[in-house]
């Protein structure tokens, strides 16, 4: 019995379905998106049919991402940002330009159904960007950081590995939990395709909106497999990259 989790997709369902064909699950298997499935690549309403599908035949949890959320708020008000349409939103408002008013009912009950987080029997937390309180996620004043947050995984970065866990400069965020694993900021911001892993943190966001692969990571064993890069499959595409 394996748990896999998986980083930020953006649209991206070729890259979803190749990982899903060479992980090849078991009824048994346990899988945790750790959000933003939408906003980017020309897919996202493919991405969101693939995962309520994958939920009939998995456990499965289903983070929020702060893309997810920004979608939603457009889909139950009608108002949006610049910020977002620049930042992948057009590619969503184009996808579901043509979907039937079922499945859109469908898809909008499956982005209300996202969690904000997702905590384990061995103390692993699993979310989308981070959280602010010291004290961990229970404690936290600003839920919506649970999906904006960048501060957690600037602060696993920055902190010197020399420094040791009981010493009173050893940040407390990073005492709380046995891992956290994150998305958000792609690792391709710090020069990797790879997932990265500082402290107790591992960030899966390995840039498929940009020029990166989707990842998944097994959790036991955080054995890695990634995706084609995803711009090559989508090659008369630009993703979110001004420029390819
Ligand atoms: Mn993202």
């Amino acid at each position: 019995m394996n748990t896999y989790v998986v980083g930020d997709i953006h649209g991206a369902y070729l890259a979803l379905e190749e990982l899903l064909q060479t992980i090849s699950l078991k009824a048994s298997d346990s899988l945790i998106f750790l959000g933003d499935y939408v906003d980017g690549w020309s897919q996202s309403p493919e991405v969101i049919d693939a995962l309520i599908s994958l939920k009939s035949q998995y456990n499965c949890i289903f983070i929020r991402g702060n893309h997810d959320d920004l979608f939603l708020n457009y889909l139950k008000t009608g108002r949006f940002s610049q910020e977002w349409i620049i930042h992948g939103g057009q590619s969503t408002l184009d996808a579901y330009r043509n979907i039937s008013l079922d499945k859109l009912n469908h898809h909008i009950a499956f982005l209300e159904s996202l969690q904000p987080y997702y905590v384990d029997a061995s103390n692993r937390l699993f979310l989308h960007a981070g959280f602010t309180n010291q004290k961990g996620i229970a404690f936290e004043y600003f839920p919506e950081m649970f999906f904006w947050d960048r501060t957690l995984w600037e602060t696993a970065v920055a902190t010197d590995a020399s420094i040791p866990i009981e010493h009173a400069y050893y940040p407390m965020r990073l005492k709380i939990y046995s891992k956290i694993f994150i998305g958000h900021t792609p690792t391709t911001s710090l020069g990797s395709t790879m997932p990265l892993h500082f402290h107790n943190v591992w960030n899966l966001d390995t840039g498929a909106a940009f020029k990166g692969p989707l990842t998944i990571m097994e959790v036991e064993t955080e054995r890695i497999w990634q995706s084609t890069p995803v711009y090559k499959l989508y090659p008369n595409e630009n993703g979110r990259n001004k420029y390819l």
